[in-house]
């Protein structure tokens, strides 16, 4: 039998290279498209899927050109297309709105077209996020809970989540949208919150650093373990019927915990570390999400495997031991 193809744009992205790992494993032929500039520099552009690059076949395209995209698509023919590229750092988004929207946006628009001309039968997903509910109305929220984007990129989102939606609709894709509440690993790059704390972690601990400066410590997110997350995708696209789920755990956590235990972890009180910056405050803030599950688990048979303190212990280690500092 011909083994199935799935395509994967962001495959050097935390979740695209566990999510390349997770087909493979189930013998996937796995495709990705990258820039030009990574294959010229893929120590660090390819970095997070450099173990299994000899596995993988990866092609050059750009986002913002429908021609490359329509060309990738028609050449490779996927079985399964997983939509994951983006600027994906909120904080960003309020420096560069423009170019947060046009890559976000318009690179969910140049995919789902190329799909419905060259490979019609592909399966899509795309990565809607928790960002779209902003400043939400209700807690916990569910698939039914209204849109109130608080950033340049949570609105991006909406407006892939509303095209992926229309292309089901409108064309007959299967095209399912996951709405993604944070999720993390020690392949998390360092600009988000929680590979701040934990790689600041490390680095006091090694005698680099003396302080990690923070913005707002009391928001509140659910955070999940992304290798957990990427199973959600699969099973979405391979699902019967093409639709949207909530992925989340359920609980909600703040920076100022998150931060409180990885200090912890390492033997240290966050209160000797921690300085706050107002300076990283967004002008926008998102003040607590917690996201219901509960569609994901009925229809898909999915759960979270890993709990707040697991992950926060993952993240430290992990940190430490690339700092050189091994621990009894
Ligand atoms: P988020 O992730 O915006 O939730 O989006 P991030 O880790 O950047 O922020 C989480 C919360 O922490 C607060 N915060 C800080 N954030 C950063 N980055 N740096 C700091 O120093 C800092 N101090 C406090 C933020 O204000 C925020 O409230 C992530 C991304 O992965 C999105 O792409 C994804 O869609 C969503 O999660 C679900």
């Amino acid at each position: 039998m011909n083994r199935r193809k799935a395509l994967i744009t962001g495959i050097n992205g935390q979740d695209g290279s566990y999510l390349a790992e997770f087909l493979l494993a189930k013998d996937y032929e796995v495709h990705g498209i990258v820039r030009r500039v990574a294959l010229e520099d893929p120590e660090h552009r390819l970095d997070r899927i450099l173990p299994i690059r000899s596995k993988l076949a990866l092609h050059t395209g750009s986002l913002e050109s429908l021609s490359s995209l329509y060309r990738i698509v028609r050449l490779v023919n996927p079985d399964e297309c997983y939509h994951l590229a983006a600027q994906s750092f909120v904080g960003h988004s309020f420096e560069d709105e423009f170019s947060t929207l046009n890559t976000n946006i318009n690179g969910t628009h140049n995919m789902l077209a190329a799909i419905r001309d060259a490979a019609p039968e592909c399966r899509f997903y795309f990565a809607g996020s928790s960002e779209m509910f902003g400043r939400a109305e209700e807690v916990p929220q569910t698939e039914r809970t209204r849109f109130h984007p608080r950033s340049a990129y949570g609105i991006s989102k909406v407006a892939g989540f509303e095209l992926t939606r229309n292309y089901r609709e409108g064309y007959g894709l299967h095209a399912s949208s996951g709405l993604f509440f944070n999720h993390e690993s020690p392949r998390r790059a360092r600009e988000f919150v929680t590979r701040k704390i934990t790689s600041g972690v490390a680095a006091i601990v090694a005698g680099k650093q003396k302080e990690l400066r923070l913005g707002n410590l009391e928001a509140y997110r659910d955070w999940g373990y992304a290798p957990d997350f990427v199973e959600a995708m699969w099973l979405m696209v391979n699902r019967k019927e093409p639709d949207d789920f909530v992925i989340a755990t359920g609980e909600t956590h703040s920076v100022r915990e998150f931060a409180e235990m990885a200090f912890k972890i390492a033997g240290l009180n966050y209160l000797d570390h921690v300085a706050m910056d107002r300076a990283l405050y967004r002008p926008a803030e998102v003040d607590q999400l917690r996201g219901d599950y509960e569609k994901a688990r009925r229809q898909l048979g999915w759960r979270p495997k890993t709990s707040f303190e697991s992950l926060v212990q993952l993240m430290v280690e992990s940190d430490l031991r690339a700092a050189g500092i091994e621990r009894t």
